[in-house]
């Protein structure tokens, strides 16, 4: 199991303990805390030197466990459903040059609320929608040899794909199962939306793609009700070998963030 913490390139992100500026900052407390890689938000490619960024990783030892991409549904509109033809592809577009990226970088690329968010009433046919403008992206992501991580996302969020029982559905009957696409599973969003986290790690068993951490209130682990031994130890038990990511808020403290993280993946490691 490797471990890794969200940076970002451009944008600041209430997920990363440093400013877009400093990433070179945030990546060398990475290093010193014992990290494998870093999960990369990148919002656009312009101007963004990805070499540069591939040896910066390198300098330091780290991978890149996924790229981040929601920012620019928020800055720019983008969505794979619910908008207009020319956003759709304007919106493909953006995640095959997210698929070039990781292709450089190694990693894989997440696909969580810049899919678009549906409603509950007309889910059926989001989904439909939504798997209709995925089968270009998996077909590149495929040539490629890059995973797409569909994210479970709370129904406060979004009304599609809140559980992990409902996203590994779709990835089943929706998209015919593609090898190219997994689950990015969220303990916080698992909290509010699973059954139970040891039912959904069997069900989703190698479908498991990524983690996210954070405690039940998105505090850093430990502030929350989260037995993180126990989900750890099942997640590890379960043959899962792939990225645990940090993406808690800098709660209850920046402080307790930059100062436990060390010491917290050391006894995960252990486990
Ligand atoms: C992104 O990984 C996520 O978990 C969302 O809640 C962001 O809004
Ligand atoms: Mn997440």
């Amino acid at each position: 199991m490797k471990f890794s913490a969200t940076v970002t390139l451009q944008y600041d992100t209430i997920f990363s303990s440093f400013s877009h500026e400093d990433w070179l900052k945030g990546l060398d407390w990475m290093k010193e805390n014992g990290l494998d890689g870093a999960e990369l938000c990148i919002s656009n490619y312009n101007g963004l030197d990805i070499a540069k960024v591939k040896a910066e990783l390198d300098k330091r030892g780290l991978g890149c466990s996924t790229l981040s991409t929601g920012q620019a549904r928020a800055l720019e509109g983008l969505s794979l459903i619910g908008v207009p033809a020319d956003v759709r592809e304007r919106t493909q577009k953006r995640f095959k040059e997210h698929i070039d990226a990781a292709q450089i970088l190694g990693s894989k690329v997440t696909i969580g609320l810049m899919r678009g968010l549906g409603t509950q009433e007309t889910a059926e046919a989001d989904l439909k929608e939504l798997s209709e403008a995925m089968k270009p992206l998996i077909e590149y992501a495929d040539q490629k040899g890059v995973t797409l991580l569909l994210e479970a996302i709370n129904r406060y969020e979004t009304a599609l794909l809140n559980s992990a029982e409902a996203t590994l559905a779709f990835i089943k009957d929706g998209l015919g199962n593609p090898g190219c696409v997994r689950i990015l599973w969220d303990l916080f969003h698992a909290n509010i939306e699973d059954i139970r986290f040891s039912r959904s790690i069997r069900c989703m068993g190698e479908k498991l793609g990524h983690v996210h951490i954070a405690d039940s209130n998105r505090m850093f682990p430990g502030y929350g009700h989260t037995d993180f031994a126990a989900v750890l130890k099942d997640v590890k038990e379960s043959g899962f070998s792939d990225y645990c990511s940090f993406e808690c808020l800098n709660l209850p403290s920046l402080e307790t963030v930059l100062g436990e993280t060390g010491a917290w993946v050391s006894r995960m490691r252990a486990l």
